[in-house]
């Protein structure tokens, strides 16, 4: 029996050690070295390989080596083998850094500051309080929660937004279509930790981006389809939004000459809000494994009708 992984090669690597320490019956593979495909259950990858039911004929489980899944065709993967996406403490971790460290960019006025530096221009701005700056979190999964939880002990007013209802402690809850005009209002910078759904694809649209605040600040950490790229350089160009912040964008690497390069109210980091750390996703894939062989619920099962 096999353990095939197609990802980057130096997690790759560690996985190997760590499987043949935890896991010493399960031969572990690294694309492009697939071994037997007849011997393969296991699959994790980033990317997916091709017509993966006719290749791997006995493959048993999928993961996703990050905690998003759009980049798997669900549909192309026969309905009785579970897709698992990464839930680790490494990723989180890592999302809470990132979110925490732009939103306190966009509080303190930082991308100004850095305009006005090259300009050579010494000008301070009011300083507001946390207190006075209300952050909103579309998405309350793992990720959503766990940067309301930091964002709320800074004195930020904090609210999430989701598909169902949720309550968490010194957070305003709003969910649906229903809640999401209200939720809006209410943010002046705006955090997308969604998972890329047909529901949610394009979400952070024109039609959104009038519903926040003048002078609201979007920070995109989902995926680079949530956005209607023109749609946000209108709503910076027309002043409505003040900056944004992507991590993701639609073509990844971002193509050269892309407005997004050179305009300054946006900064943009190449997909490293988080990454998937090797010892603990090894756990976790290592525990989902034990889960599986011994018929308990797994950590992260995805639900192919809801598509996350
Ligand atoms: P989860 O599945 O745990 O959470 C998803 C959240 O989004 C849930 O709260 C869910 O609502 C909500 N949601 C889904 N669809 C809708 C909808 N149509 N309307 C309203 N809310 C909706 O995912 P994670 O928190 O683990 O990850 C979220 C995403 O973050 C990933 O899919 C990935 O795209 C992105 N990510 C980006 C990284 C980066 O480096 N840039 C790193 C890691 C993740 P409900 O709770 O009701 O189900
Ligand atoms: C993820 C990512 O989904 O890194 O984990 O984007």
């Amino acid at each position: 029996m096999s353990f095939l992984y197609k990802s980057e090669p130096v997690r790759g690597a560690r996985w190997a050690e760590l499987f043949a320490a935890r896991a010493p019956d399960i031969d572990f593979h690294i694309w492009p070295s697939i071994g037997d495909p007849a011997k393969v259950r296991y699959l994790a990858a980033w990317q997916p390989p091709e017509n993966i039911a006719e290749t791997f004929p006995n493959l048993e489980l999928v993961f996703s080596i990050g905690a998003g899944v759009d980049q798997f065709d669900l549909s192309q993967i026969p309905a009785h083998i579970p897709v698992v996406r990464m839930i680790e403490p490494g990723l989180v971790a890592g999302m809470v850094e990132y979110a925490t460290l732009a939103v306190l960019a966009a509080h303190r006025d930082w991308l100004t500051y850095a305009v006005q530096q090259r300009e050579e221009r010494w000008q301070p701005m009011p300083v507001r309080t946390a207190g006075t700056r209300r952050i909103g979190v579309l998405g309350m999964g793992t990720m959503g929660q766990a940067v309301l939880d930091k964002l709320r002990d800074f004195g930020f007013p904090c609210a999430g937004w989701s598909r169902t209802e949720h309550r968490l402690p010194g957070i305003e809850c709003f969910a649906g279509e229903q809640g999401l005009g209200d939720f809006l209002a209410r943010s002046d910078i705006l955090v997308c930790l969604l998972p890329l759904t047909p529901e949610t694809r394009g979400i952070l649209s024109r039609k959104l981006f009038l519903q926040l605040p003048p002078g609201a600040v979007l920070i995109n950490l989902g995926r680079g389809d949530h956005l209607n790229e023109d749609d946000l350089l209108d709503a910076l160009d027309g002043d409505h939004l003040s900056a944004a912040m992507l991590d993701v964008c639609s073509i990844e690497p971002l193509p050269e000459g892309h407005p997004f390069w050179q305009h300054p109210r946006i900064m943009l980091t190449p997909h490293i809000a988080s990454v998937t750390q090797p010892d603990t996703s090894a756990e976790a894939v290592l525990d989902n494994i034990r889960r599986h062989r011994e018929g308990l619920p797994m950590v992260g099962l995805v639900d192919r009708v809801r598509g996350y």
